[in-house]
Order: C-alpha cells, then structure tokens, then sequence
C-alpha cells in the first residue's frame, strides 16, 4: 500500500514536471494553464481531525462549475518537504465552482494542496494548486 501510494506520487510529479516543460517550450497542445487562477477560501486549517479544503478554479472571472478533478496531491512541498504527504479525500461541490477535500496534515507548517482536473473544452489536463497553513 505504501509503495503503491508512493509510485503514484512519483507519476505525478514526473506528469507534473513534464507539464511545465511543455508549457515553457509553449507546446500547441498545452492547455493555457495560466488562464486557470486556482484559490481558497480556507487558508488556515486545523491540526485536528480532517478540515475541510475549499478550492475555487476561475478563469477570466468566471467559477469554473464543471471540474472533473481527479488528480489529488497534499504535501509540504512550501516548507521544503515536497516528500511529505498526507491524506486528502474529495468531498464534492458546497456550491458550484467550489471542490471541497478533506486533509489530514501529519505537521503543522504550510501545505500544498496540488489539483489535476478536466475542464469542458481543454483536451488535456488543467492543473492548479493552492497553499493552506495547517495550526
Ligand atoms: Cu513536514
């Protein structure tokens, strides 16, 4: 299990690693990552039990309602521990344009909540993440 999940966590950063690439080689087929703003609404998170993540996705000032996210990364990567993980568990839409996860972190500190979705209308995947304080 563990080795599963940590395989997995290396995919994605090579995925995510090789979207940047492609982004600064300004690939034709890149989806225009930077016209996605990923925020929150929850920057400061509790140590205790699982709080809740609320994550919004925009684009030109609009909230992105449609979001298939189904790439989902939590880790300490702001305070140098890219290596650390924790849990993360989708929990739905509060409202439209609005993901809720559910996070353990294991360590006070900043985390980064790391996003991969499909988005009607972009061929490929669309990723975004935001950072929340974990007290
Ligand atoms: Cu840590």
């Amino acid at each position: 299990m563990h080795l599963f999940s940590t395989i997995r966590h290396v995919a994605v950063a090579f995925v995510a690693a090789f979207s940047l690439g492609a982004l600064s080689a300004c690939g034709p087929s890149s989806p225009d990552q930077s016209a996605y703003i990923f925020s929150t609404s929850t920057p400061d998170i509790s140590m205790d039990g699982a709080p809740n993540v609320d994550v919004r996705i925009m684009r030109d000032g609009v909230q992105i309602a449609d979001a298939v996210i189904f790439e989902t990364r939590f880790d300490m990567e702001p305070e140098g521990m890219e290596a650390m993980t924790a849990t993360v568990t989708a929990q739905g839409s509060p409202d439209p344009g609005t993901y809720r996860f559910a996070v353990k972190p294991t360590m006070a500190g900043r985390w980064r909540l790391s996003l991969g979705a499909k988005i009607q209308g972009e061929a490929d995947t669309v990723r975004g993440s935001v950072i929340v304080m974990a007290r």
